[in-house]
């Protein structure tokens, strides 16, 4: 066995998983790639789109019988049911697979115990390859399944001094053309795109997805507790993208299409009810744009899973921050965060770290 090609090839299928990333919801994204029996790769496959063909079943098919005999790499463990899709594990056998590798178990319990159907049929099985990897490529569908509500993405653009805008409100543009190309792609990866009613009137953003080759335009969400923000013609409702506004169930609208939601304490829309109603539209994974006041109504919840912030080389010295009050008064209760990644971006630098403890 030659370690080395395990790993490209599973590293080959990680890359394959991604091309999914933004179109598959509610499912994951998931690579595969075939080997024959002497390891030469004959088939890779990825699941496009939900209710589509199974990343391994676009594989097999493009290896045909060259895949018997050989090994199959799949980012995560081959299902075992039948739903929209024949299981996975039962295909593999068919095709005379020798042996499966896959990066990370299935957590869905629908779709589980394939691991199980392909040794029990005689064929070898090893989990575990790449699987950090494969888990990160998977992070929002995976926490989605883990918690039973959407994986949030936090997103903020600001100076190094941490500032969205400056003492007058002006705001374009703090960050560099190359961070704002990549807040595109973020976009595009997530099923909704969310902001609070204080950007929806200041900006009046669109929130489609601009220059992303091949993109699914995530539903826009304002989250609009009294009403008062999004007006008739606003740039939000025109026909580029799906839209969902979320208004108190108390609240006087314009808007013949509205979704009406519980407030919190504190008055505020209720961050879990609007996760719920989201996860209830097939929703898995969020990309929270802004501003400041819904970054820590969703922090005060924990509803936080991974912070993307884009600090540009930029100082003001006044205006308002990328976070308002999240509920924190003392530094024993401080949100403390693991960075895990950083780069550069034109100017700009990107960090993105997920919160200790979450
Ligand atoms: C996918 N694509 O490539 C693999 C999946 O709704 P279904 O019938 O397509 O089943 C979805 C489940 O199947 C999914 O949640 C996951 O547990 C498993 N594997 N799903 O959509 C794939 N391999
Ligand atoms: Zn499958």
């Amino acid at each position: 066995m030659d370690r080395q090609a395990d790993i490209t090839a599973m590293r080959r299928a990680v890359e394959l998983a991604a091309r999914g990333l933004g179109a598959t919801s509610p499912n994951p994204v998931v690579g595969c790639v075939v080997t024959d029996a002497s390891g030469h790769v004959v088939g890779e496959g990825w699941h496009q789109r939900a209710g589509g063909p199974h990343a391994e079943i676009h594989a097999l098919r493009a290896a045909g019988v060259l895949a018997r005999g050989g090994t199959a790499y799949v980012t995560l463990e081959p299902c075992n049911h039948t739903g929209r899709t024949g299981p996975c594990a039962q295909a593999l056998i068919e095709a005379g697979v020798r042996r499966v590798v896959y990066a990370v178990a299935d957590p869905n319990p629908r779709a589980t115990g394939g691991a199980d159907t392909l040794r029990a049929a005689g064929t070898e099985v090893e989990r575990g390859l790449l699987e950090d990897a494969a888990e990160a490529g998977n992070l929002p569908w995976l926490t989605a399944v883990r918690t039973g509500r959407p994986f949030v993405r936090w997103k903020y653009a600001a100076t190094l001094d941490g500032r969205i805008a400056a003492a007058d409100g002006t705001s374009r543009w703090i960050s560099s053309a190359a961070s704002r190309a990549d807040v595109h792609r973020l976009r595009a990866e997530a099923d909704a795109v969310v902001v609070g009613s204080g950007t929806a009137r200041a900006d009046d953003p669109h929130l489609a997805v601009r220059g992303v080759e091949g993109a699914v335009q995530p539903l826009r969400v304002v989250v609009d507790t009294e009403a008062t923000a999004v007006r008739p013609g606003a740039r939000v409702l025109d026909d580029a993208a799906p839209t969902l506004i979320a208004v108190a169930e108390d609240a006087d609208t314009p808007l013949a299409d509205v979704v009406r939601l519980p407030r919190a304490a504190g008055g505020g829309l209720s961050v879990p009810a609007l996760l719920d109603a989201l996860h209830a539209r097939g929703v898995r994974s969020v990309l929270l744009e802004g501003g400041p006041t819904l970054a820590g109504a969703f922090l005060a919840a924990g509803a936080v899973d991974q912070v993307v912030g884009y600090l540009a080389p930029v100082l003001l010295g006044a205006g308002p921050t990328a976070l308002a009050d999240a509920g924190i008064t003392t530094l024993t209760e401080a949100l403390r965060l693991d960075i895990t990644e950083t780069a550069a971006l034109g100017p700009d630098l990107r960090i993105t770290a997920t919160i200790q403890g979450a």
